[in-house]
């Protein structure tokens, strides 16, 4: 059996649409459609352009049709956003940014009724100041709210009519009770939130529905019969994915057989972590502010959010310049540690001016600000290894687990100064690839549903591996070089 699928992948800074063909041994992944994503801020509040990310959407999903039958679509995107539908199943308004200032503080409010231990008990997730439960605080539509629905549900549910609630995603919200795997209607009810906002959870797999009848004829997208050739008159099904964009990349991890992995997922942000059969809720684990997100066939995601390239592309943006290569090439010739910063200061969580900030951080450090944009670069992309190599020890630690590899996935697997940098800090090898994991993560879990033989993780792994070439780092440089480096931003453990 040979299945076409097409993937939604909707990253924070772009979006793709993606054909992903797959049979007994092949994966191949094609862009068919790539958009601009990012915040629109409107008088101070800062929105996604949600109406543009859907007709994108439709554009890239007629570019798939063009090029033959479609016999699945899977949605993923960043997590903890949402919009609100009102009775008729109406967007009641548009959705607002995670970097949004409306949950400035919110979080300390939060705590002051449900304890950080009892939300880590239930949760088991990282406290970051935009989680979807303190966005809901902050939230001026709730009155009029019938429904709430993640980005990647409410998009399909415009193309399907029908309603649902994720599961990998719906657990970012830090309303989704971790060891039960259902919403927490206590939580709910403790802030206030009304807990029929909640939709019905599906796991990846689920097929949600079929494309409405309309959105067919304007896309042109029809499934292939049993021979291969268009069926006509049926209509694609919308399956449930990893529909976290980090569930899906995550599943696509080529890593082998019984091998000790880490694995970063890199792009705007950073997700650094292992997978894991099952949460770790310890005080230790909630102290290092680890977070258990789910993951696919019911794996845990135990990892942080490390600030990310978001750093790095905010100071391009602010320089007016895209030519990244030649200010890599420059960076990776500047000496090595020179200024360094704590990417996850609060202080690089907001839009704004990156290199100004940067030079703040190192006023307050007692640093000198680095000279030269090189300089700039070297230090985001050194500061953000040694936030690697801090996160995985401490991962490895709280979860007893040996890390013998870091796979680092995603579209920061290309810069190869970073990867460099990754194994130098981390000690041990980096395997660098596939660059789209979470479009792969996303038509493989598709095809399973679909009835293509993957059983299991193991196999979509293998599968990704045998079809994709991986570089490898071996780490280079002197460990104590990096245990001081440590030290200077973080201080002594
Ligand atoms: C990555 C990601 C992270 C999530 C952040 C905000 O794209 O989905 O996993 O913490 O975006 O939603």
């Amino acid at each position: 059996m040979t299945l076409r699928l097409a993937a939604v992948d909707l990253g924070a800074s772009s979006g793709r649409v993606m054909v992903g063909d797959i049979g007994e041994g092949t994966l191949q992944l094609t862009e068919v459609h790539r958009f601009w994503n990012g915040p629109v801020d409107i008088q101070g509040t800062l929105h996604w352009d949600i109406l543009h990310l859907y007709r994108e959407t439709l554009v890239g999903l007629t570019k798939a049709a063009a090029g033959g039958p479609i016999d699945g679509i899977g949605i993923d995107s960043w997590a903890v956003d949402y919009g609100l539908l009102d009775e008729s199943g109406r967007l009641l308004s548009n959705p607002i940014h995670y970097r949004d200032s409306r949950t400035d503080g919110v979080m300390d409010e939060v705590l002051r009724t449900v304890p950080a231990e009892d939300l880590y008990a239930i949760t088991g997730l990282q406290q970051l100041p935009f989680n979807t439960i303190y966005q809901l605080v902050a939230e001026q539509s709730l009155d009029q709210a019938h429904q709430l629905l993640l980005i990647p549900d409410l998009l399909a549910y415009w193309l399907t009519g029908i309603p649902g609630a994720e599961a990998t995603n719906a657990s970012t919200t830090q309303l989704y009770d971790v060891r039960t795997r259902t919403w927490s209607e206590d939580l709910a009810h403790r802030v206030g939130i009304p807990t029929t906002l909640l939709p019905t959870l599906r796991e990846p797999g689920h097929l949600i529905g079929p494309l409405l009848p309309e959105l067919a004829d304007q896309t042109g997208l029809t499934p292939s019969g049993v021979n291969g050739e268009v069926a006509e008159g049926l209509r694609v099904p919308v399956i449930a994915v990893g529909s976290h964009d980090t569930a899906s990349s995550v599943v696509a991890v080529p890593a082998a057989e019984g091998e000790n992995f880490a694995y970063i997922s890199s792009g705007t942000w950073s997700l650094a972590g292992l997978e894991l059969p099952e949460p770790v809720l310890t005080e230790e684990a909630r102290q290092a502010n680890f977070t258990n997100e789910g993951g696919v066939d019911g794996r845990t995601r135990f990892l942080k959010n490390v600030m990310g390239l978001w750093i790095l592309q905010e100071c391009l943006r602010v320089w007016g310049t895209d030519d990244l290569v030649a200010l890599l090439d420059e960076a990776a010739e500047t000496p090595a540690f020179g200024v360094l910063i704590d990417p996850d200061d609060p202080a690089f969580l907001a839009p704004g001016n990156m290199p100004a900030r940067i030079d703040e951080f190192c006023a307050r450090t007692g640093q000198d600000k680095p000279a030269t944009r090189a300089a700039t670069v070297r230090c985001v992309l050194e500061s953000l290894a040694l936030a690697y190599r801090r996160t995985l020890r401490s991962a490895r630690e709280i979860a007893g687990r040996e890390i013998d590899v870091v796979h680092v996935i995603g579209g920061g697997s290309q810069n190869e100064l970073l990867c460099q940098l990754t194994a130098d800090a981390c000690g041990v090898p980096v395997l660098a690839g596939p660059v789209e994991a979470s479009a792969l993560g996303n038509v493989l879990v598709q095809a399973r549903a679909l009835g293509e033989p993957l059983p299991d993780l193991g196999a979509m792994r293998a599968l990704v591996r045998a079809t994709h070439r991986l570089r490898r780092y071996a780490p280079q440089g002197r460990p104590a070089d990096w245990d001081a480096a440590e030290s200077r931003v973080f201080g002594t453990r």
